[in-house]
């Protein structure tokens, strides 16, 4: 061989593992941008400063040790060198450091447990006061309130004050605080938005809730953080931190149900295309809403507020073309500038619903009973389909 051993040869990975720190990622929690995320941040330091500490000294006493009392030339191998069986104040000095240091990592970390868990202005909260300079902002408004429903693979957000609901992307206004309600509707789950707040559990049947505010406008990443199944890997989500002009924008927007093709209503649409298909233009778009609402089944599993598609197993696509990813966040159609890539979006819709297992792995649109595997679209139609799902803005 080269001689060189496949131990060595493993140093040559390193550099690899080291490319993985890329302090300012995506998904980095190096680079909080929220209050909750930077207080988790800081106790990290904490932790990571006063172990290394510990590391050190006690590396550093264990060395020392070594050297200072190696065996040496003059010494006669015949008898034991002198024998100790410890010393009580050492050995009590260490237990006080031990108690001490812990003690100076156990202060902050229940004060940021108690600080993450009541929501700076829940009336109910007793330790409000506890967090002063914090949280006495804006501490008479109300709170936006999105409950986060966690879904074999993918996420629904639900605005209750505002009778918004989005799949896999959600916006929050900047400077405001959100109470965000997790819940898990199958398995375990868990929501993880790295730059601005960090994981708390989405669990079927237990109401968990965490706040998170940032005032920095942007477009952040999360995923899913406690392994739930096959396409766990694939499971993520997006936010967008708005100004709060923006935010009301948004709002509105995502608010009004998208334009029925045709310049039809909805339901006049709805109940030409089952009867009398002829009467409508053959365009692409009338023909992929006709598929969408007959032979696709789609409406077994999808929402499209203001028509009769109602499902719930699947995102709701009410506004599928204002997101910029696809498949919980799995296909990105988003230009470098941050706007979304029409054409890109075209063709990972159209490559989704045409084979949306080679895609994603295992997942349930394909995959459940009811799912596609059942259903044959020629690739026209999907195309059709595909046109159709991005006039939904
Ligand atoms: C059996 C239920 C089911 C049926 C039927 C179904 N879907 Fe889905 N759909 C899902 C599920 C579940 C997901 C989420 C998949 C994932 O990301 O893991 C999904 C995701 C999607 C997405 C991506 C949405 C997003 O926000 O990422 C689109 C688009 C979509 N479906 C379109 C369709 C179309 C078009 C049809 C009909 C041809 C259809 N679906 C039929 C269950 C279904
Ligand atoms: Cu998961």
């Amino acid at each position: 061989m080269l001689g060189i051993s496949t131990k060595r040869l493993s140093w040559l990975g390193v550099p690899l593992l080291l490319s993985g720190c890329n302090f300012q990622a995506r998904q980095s929690f190096v680079d909080p941008k929220g209050i909750v995320a930077q207080d988790q941040y800081d106790l990290f330091l904490l932790t990571v400063w006063v172990t290394a500490a510990i590391f050190a000294l006690v590396g550093g006493a264990l060395l020392w040790t070594v050297w200072r009392y190696r065996e040496k030339k003059t010494d006669d191998p015949n008898t034991l060198p002198s024998q100790s069986h410890g010393n009580p104040l050492i050995e009590i000095g260490l237990i006080g450091v031990s108690v001490a240091l812990l003690v100076v990592i156990a202060i902050p970390t229940l004060r940021l447990i108690w600080f993450t868990n009541d929501m700076p202005n829940d009336p109910e909260s007793n330790l409000g006061s506890w967090f002063d300079g914090e949280t006495a902002e804006g501490s008479d408004e109300e709170p936006l309130i999105i409950l986060a429903k966690g879904w074999q693979w993918w996420f629904s957000f639900e605005y209750p004050q505002l009778g918004i609901t989005t799949g896999n992307e959600f916006a929050i206004p900047a400077g405001k605080t959100v109470r965000i309600e997790l819940r898990g509707e199958d398995v375990i789950h868990s929501f993880w938005l790295p730059k601005i707040a960090g994981k708390v559990d989405m669990i079927p049947g237990r109401n968990n809730n965490m706040w998170i505010r940032t005032d920095e406008p942007g477009y952040y990443y999360g995923q899913c953080a406690e392994y739930c199944g096959e396409a766990h890997a694939y499971m993520q989500f997006r936010t967008e931190v708005l100004s709060e002009e923006e935010f009301e924008k948004w709002v509105a927007e995502r608010r009004e149900t998208p334009k029925p093709p045709a310049g039809k209503d909805w339901n006049e649409f709805i109940s030409l295309s089952a009867s009398a298909p002829e009467e409508l233009p053959d365009t692409d778009i009338v023909q992929g809403a006709r598929h969408f609402f007959g032979k696709g089944t789609c409406v077994q599993c999808h929402t499209i507020d203001g028509t009769f598609a109602a499902g719930k197993l699947g995102p709701n696509l009410t506004h599928v073309a204002d997101n910029r990813s696809l498949a919980a966040g799995w296909m990105e159609n988003i230009n470098p500038d941050g706007s979304i890539n029409r054409e890109q979006q075209l063709e990972n819709l159209y490559e989704w619903v045409r084979n949306s297992e080679h895609i994603k792995p295992g997942n349930l649109m394909y995959y459940d009973p009811n799912g596609l595997q059942n259903v044959e679209l020629s690739d026209q139609e999907v195309h059709q389909i595909a046109v159709f799902l991005q006039s939904l803005r």
